[in-house]
């Protein structure tokens, strides 16, 4: 089985992950520069501040912000027909609330993007991965208030105008719905830089700082749009379907409102609009939002061209005992085990029949271009001594999920734009900040001290994915 010719086959990654140079150039803190690394199944701890005698993986990354042409050139030399990455919005306004941008942020990604194009590689750039500047966190609360919603418009406004001829796909906001799971610190702060006080409604807040982002996104979409009708801006969220955890009427029905609850983000996005259920969920609970009839205006005016999304595993859920006409949904407490499927080294559930669903699930409600922007496993992988780096686990992984996903574009007719597996090369992970836990085609010489050449290597799956991408998804 193939895929179209236009398909653009690449990988991502996100500028904090990988570019290090933390503050090189006038680059300002961001929240991943106050993120710990985390043991395996903890979580980074957020600090207040860079404080000394902590090890912040951010700092250095992969030092991509150095190493880029090297890297671009391993991407060509896999066939990339695109790269997904982001822009550190602390790059080109330090502290997020400036009026005029950095010039020398601004001139790295001129660089970065010229160089891609040198190899005939279209960037996908995210506007917001992760990545705010830290002084909007402490000075405004991140996006619990609306003067962040117009810094970052004012952010997305001078980069969308100043690489518009070098970059056509944009995404706004990386995994925004992926602060369903309010109750974990992780989540919340890096998706908008909100942090809970004591006795606060961590699901209130999040509903704001939601809307906030939505309202922003919808700005954003609107303005690229009449700036110039060649660019496409994309939604982009994390595709975890919840499945019932059995065939009892009240699983169905709460797993029904956990899609709700995960998909609402793009719902918006996509349809200008709240759904009903979310409005009286909302008002139900009391949590007395400020959503204004300017704000609803706003959304109508700024729908997504396409709709980006990551998938990595599938949850279920059942519904809690008594709860069977007022459906919630907890993330952090209203998850259940998947018995039919299996487990990566970090418990995340493999499973590649998902990403089928996903792409018809989505096909299904949006009617929209489908772009798989992010697939992949982490592993810990071993550096032979002649620099091998065996991922056996890694292709079949990726090979059961591309095969899922060609059959979504053959059989059920669905357009696909393309895929980006995560990652392209080795990154810190956004979520432990180790490099340990490795997604990449290509190898980095680093350990999760810190220590290490920083050389790159080629796995075995480097040249099974270039086969891939040179067969058109036909050699599996
Ligand atoms: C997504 C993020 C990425 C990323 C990936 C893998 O949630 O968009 O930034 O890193 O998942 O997660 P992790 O690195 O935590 O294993």
């Amino acid at each position: 089985m193939q895929v179209p010719e236009n398909f653009l086959w690449g990988g991502a990654i996100a500028a904090h992950q990988a570019e290090g140079a933390y503050n090189t150039d006038g680059k300002g803190l961001s929240v991943a520069d106050v993120m710990t690394a985390a043991g395996n199944f903890d979580e980074r701890r957020i600090t207040n501040g860079v404080k000394t005698g902590e090890f912040y993986p951010n700092h250095e990354g992969i030092d991509f912000y150095h190493q880029f042409p090297e890297d671009i050139k391993l991407f060509a030399e896999m066939g990339f027909k695109c790269f997904r990455t982001s822009i550190a919005w602390s790059r080109i306004f330090p502290n997020g609330d400036e009026e005029e941008p950095n010039e020398a942020g601004l001139k790295f990604y001129d660089r970065l993007f010229d160089e891609c194009h040198k190899y005939h590689i279209e960037p996908v750039v995210t506007l917001s991965h992760f990545e705010m500047p830290y002084h909007l966190v402490t000075e405004y609360g991140g996006f619990r208030s609306r003067k962040v919603l117009d810094c970052f418009v004012h952010f997305a406004q001078a980069v969308i105008t100043r690489y518009q001829h070098k970059v056509k796909y944009w995404l706004t906001f990386n995994e925004i719905n992926n602060q369903t799971n309010y109750d974990r610190a992780f989540t919340l702060f890096t998706n908008s830089g909100v942090q809970i006080h004591e006795g606060e409604n961590a699901e209130a807040v999040m509903y704001q700082a939601a809307h906030y982002e939505v309202v922003a996104s919808a700005k954003v979409v609107k303005f690229a749009h009449e700036l110039n009708s060649n660019l496409l801006i994309g939604a982009m969220v994390a595709f975890s379907p919840v499945y019932p955890a059995t065939d009892k009427p009240d699983d169905l029905l709460k797993a029904q409102r956990a899609m709700q609850s995960r998909f609402w983000f793009s719902d918006v996005q996509v349809e200008g609009s709240y759904p009903a259920w979310l409005r009286k969920y909302q008002a139900a609970k009391q949590f007395n939002l400020d959503i204004t009839d300017a704000d609803l205006a706003v959304l109508k005016q700024g729908q997504v061209d396409y709709l980006g999304f990551s998938y990595y595993m599938s949850f279920a859920t059942a519904a809690r005992p008594g709860e069977d006409e007022f459906y919630s949904y907890n993330e952090a407490t209203d998850l259940v085990e998947n018995k039919y499927v299996p487990k990566s080294d970090w418990g995340w559930q493999v499973d590649p029949k998902g990403l089928r669903y996903a792409l018809n699930w989505m096909n299904d409600r949006y009617h929209l271009p489908l772009f798989v922007v992010e697939n992949g496993i982490g592993a810990i992988d071993k550096l032979t001594v002649s620099h091998q780096v065996h991922d056996d686990y890694r292709i079949k992984y990726l090979r059961d999920h591309i095969k899922q996903m060609e059959l979504a574009i053959n059989d059920d007719g669905i357009d696909v734009m393309g895929y980006t597996p995560w990652s392209a090369i080795d990154i810190v992970s956004a979520s432990t900040g180790q490099l340990s836990k490795r997604y990449g085609f290509i190898y980095v010489d680093r350990d999760d001290q810190g220590n290490g050449s920083l050389k790159r290597y080629r796995k075995d799956s480097f040249y099974w994915y270039q086969k891939v991408i040179s067969t058109r998804g036909e050699k599996l």
